[in-house]
């Protein structure tokens, strides 16, 4: 490979481009395999892993249940993305994006799939009645955040981590361009924290949530080893609501869900059952428990 890149007429698929999810990136959508998904016995069916995008969602069902509701109560499936079971025929039928996360809500008299992890959050937010404001002026700050999130956050995985530590070759043109926007966004939200509490103002909703696993891990330098770098620590105001958020038990239970690395004690493979926190977790399954 060298710096010096003149495009063809026509893109074709190198699959040995070297980048570090080769092995699951394609041009193509749809399933590579068939492979029904499991279904438990709560309302709602979780597809997921502890990923950022993964993480705003069990952390929002964790709050449903903290809150009493019990309708929220979940079974929580593992989806290893690294060895593509997002390409299964199942997983696929409830996210033709084959991306985590996916929900299959069973409450109801026919089963409905929402993907795209603003979507989910939305549904559970009014499902629930909860962590979305009903006044319109709070409701749409909320939806404003929510959808910036969405917006925003591929700059910073697609943009800036690609580039920063993922790809093979380091290219200044590229990393300077993200980091650049990444700056700015982490100074739009420090300016906003300044002035607010939460990210829609002074209550906790679902925009809180979806931003908090991206730019709070960012804020504390848990991204792509890129702390320094971006010089995370100046932006005191997310600091200080990252860590507000962190202190929450619903959070942290959330995090927790759907996590295959890192601390034994910290993994939650699978949830089906409020008791697995204290009953399955990595250390737990280790120990034989
Ligand atoms: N916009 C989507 C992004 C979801 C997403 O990018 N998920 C990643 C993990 S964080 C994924 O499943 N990647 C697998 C793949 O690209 O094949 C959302 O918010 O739900």
């Amino acid at each position: 490979m060298t710096d010096e890149y003149t495009p063809p007429k026509v893109w074709t698929w190198n699959k040995e481009n070297g980048g570090r999810f080769a092995n699951i990136n394609r041009p193509i959508a749809g399933a590579t395999h068939d492979k029904e998904l499991p279904v438990g016995k709560h309302p709602l069916q979780l597809y997921s892993l502890a990923t950022p995008n993964g993480v705003k969602v069990t952390v929002m069902l964790e709050e449903l249940l903290a809150l009493g509701k019990t309708g929220a109560e979940y079974d929580a499936w593992l989806v290893q993305i690294g060895t593509g079971n997002q390409f299964g025929s199942g997983f696929v039928a409830v996210n033709p994006n084959s991306k985590i996360p996916a929900l299959l809500d069973v409450s109801g008299p026919k089963p409905i799939r929402v993907f795209e992890s603003g979507a989910i959050l939305v549904h559970l937010a009014e499902k629930f009645g909860a962590f979305l404001p009903t006044d319109p002026a709070k409701r749409a700050e909320c939806m404003s955040w929510l959808f910036w999130q969405m917006g925003s956050a591929p700059y910073l995985g697609g943009g800036f981590g690609h580039f920063y530590a993922y790809a093979p070759i380091k290219i200044e043109y590229a990393i300077d361009r993200f980091a650049m926007e990444v700056k700015r966004q982490l100074d739009v939200l420090d300016r906003q924290l300044a002035e607010n509490k939460y990210i829609a103002g002074d209550e906790y909703t679902i925009a809180d949530m979806a931003i908090w696993p991206w730019y709070g891990a960012l804020s504390k330098g848990l991204l792509y080893g890129g702390g320094e770098f971006l010089a995370v620590e100046e932006y005191k105001n997310v600091i200080r609501w990252t860590d507000m958020i962190a202190e929450r038990p619903a959070v942290d239970r959330g995090r927790m869900v759907n996590r295959a690395w890192g601390e034994p004690a910290s993994q939650l493979p699978e949830r089906h059952d409020a008791s697995d926190f204290q009953l399955k977790t990595g250390d737990k399954i280790a120990a034989g428990a």
